[in-house]
């Protein structure tokens, strides 16, 4: 029997803030046949109605954005300041989103013959299953091109934070957005995540997690070869340079990592530098570890929250514990499920801690002796997802971000993420790529039609 609620905590105090009622299998078929019965009429929407109707949902996210970013606080344990970004996120990708309805041009290709020209139709109903670190951006990364290439989407939310999505949906039919177009089904991975792999209504299932469980539904879906995107884990490496401004690049390194409490897929959890300034780095890098703010998610001048669970925390305090640490920043006593932000000296790149997704506020700084040694160290992971390099030499900049396998990478600064770009992980850190231009056309098929003797 599984179970049929779920208690959501505030992770900041460990409290319950409420009970939530898990999707049950039965229930999860028919609102995937709901979504089915919704697509004609949505595909027959026309592209400009489409468009201000994603534009309208944008504008009522706008409108509640102080609400969302509140739940977001309580449920996800995210700083105030960042869980606005990501409410704003939301709004900003259905607003770039909106364009698609009246751009998604197929293509006139000249053949002998006749005339050959190409669609792109939507697949179809699109599973959309997100995990907790950042509940609405993930989400909307998904739904927003899905829903805007003519798809209709359900979507799971993860168990421990399920309450964003269910006001995103609310939001939805607040704007106009039909019934069956886009759903919410807070439920657990075993059974409304496996039932957008297994249920042949599903076309595609747009994922992110955990490598292990993305791994598991691939195999689920090449059983009815379903499309799949896979947005899965990391472990980026951070390259800083002798001739880095290293006052910037310490400033920074922080916040590579310990945003979110370190609970990102593009954290920099492995920070490499050149050895000649490794010690002046590691000095600077400390001094602004044990300066960052770790504070109530709530509080304003708060930089980093709570781990998401107790689990989460004990783990990550399993990795802590076998590390050799070289300095530790604070964290709140009492309740929750609070951490300090840890930096560790790793000379072996074989120790745990700098080969899996730790997942959770703690950085592994090695040194390394030139270009050739810092590439070959930073590609040393299965996984491929950010990465970034600290130089002054823009030729140097260009030549190692060219030879490190990962699919976001930055120099002289530390984020991922712009909307307006691709996103995604070579090797095991994904398949396929979000946002950017291009995104709407992954929740569509190419169709190619030959018109003879015209
Ligand atoms: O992830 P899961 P979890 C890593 C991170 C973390 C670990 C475990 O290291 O400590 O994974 O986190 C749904 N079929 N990342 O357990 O299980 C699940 O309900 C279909 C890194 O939370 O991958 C949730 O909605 N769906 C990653 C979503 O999958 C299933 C982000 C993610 O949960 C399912 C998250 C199944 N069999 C975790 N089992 C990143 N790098 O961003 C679970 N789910």
């Amino acid at each position: 029997m599984h179970p049929t609620n779920f208690t959501v905590v505030d992770p900041a105090t460990g409290q319950t803030i409420r009970e939530v009622e898990l999707t049950s299998l039965e229930d999860t078929d028919r609102v995937i046949e709901r979504a089915q019965e919704a697509l004609p009429a949505w595909r027959a929407v026309t592209p400009g109605e489409r468009a201000s109707l994603l534009r309208r949902f944008a504008a009522v996210v706008d409108d509640h954005l102080e609400e969302l970013a509140a739940l977001e606080v309580e449920n996800a344990g995210h700083t105030v300041g960042n869980a606005r970004w990501e409410a704003g996120n939301v709004r900003d990708v259905l607003n770039y989103y909106s364009a698609t309805p009246e751009r998604l041009m197929g293509r006139q290709i000249p053949v002998p013959g006749g005339v050959n020209v190409t669609f792109h139709e939507p697949v179809g109903v699109v599973g959309v299953i997100v995990p907790w670190n950042f509940p609405m951006p993930l989400a909307a990364w998904s739904f927003a091109p899905a829903l805007a290439a003519g798809n209709t989407v359900v979507l799971k939310p993860a168990e421990l934070t399920p309450l964003t999505a269910m006001r995103l949906e609310e939001l939805g039919r607040t704007a106009g957005i039909p019934e069956g177009v886009f759903s919410v089904v807070p439920g657990s991975g075993p059974v409304v995540g496996e039932r957008f792999v297994t249920h042949p209504l599903v076309r595609k299932v747009a994922f992110t997690g955990s490598t292990a469980v993305g791994k598991r539904i691939m195999a689920g879906c090449a059983e009815q070869v379903k499309r799949v995107t896979l947005e899965l884990g990391g472990k980026s490496a951070n390259i800083i340079f002798a001739d880095a401004d290293l006052e910037r690049a310490a400033a920074s390194a922080p916040y590579a990592v310990f945003d979110n409490a370190g609970q990102d897929c593009c954290a920099r959890s492995r920070i490499l530098v050149e050895r000649s300034v490794f010690d002046e780095f590691v000095g600077k890098l400390v001094t602004a570890v044990q300066r960052l703010r770790v504070l109530h998610p709530a509080d304003p001048t708060s930089e980093m929250g709570p781990l998401i669970s107790a689990k989460q925390r004990d783990m990550v305090q399993g990795y802590i514990s076998q590390a050799d640490v070289v300095a530790q920043g604070t964290a709140p006593d009492g309740e929750g499920f609070w951490l300090p932000p840890t930096v560790a000296h790793v000379t072996d790149p074989a120790d745990r801690i700098w080969r899996e997704e730790v997942f959770g506020p703690l950085v592994g700084v090695m040194p390394f002796d030139d270009e050739d040694e810092a590439v070959a160290l930073a590609n040393d992971t299965e996984y491929g997802l950010a990465g970034s390099v600290y130089t002054s030499d823009l030729g140097r900049a260009l030549r190692v971000v060219r030879r490190i396998d990962a699919g976001a990478l930055s120099v002289n600064t530390h984020t991922s993420v712009r909307y307006w770009t691709p996103f995604g992980g070579f090797k095991q850190s994904g398949l396929g790529r979000e946002l950017g231009p291009d995104a709407p056309q992954a929740f569509t098929e190419e169709k190619n039609v030959f018109l003879a003797d015209v």
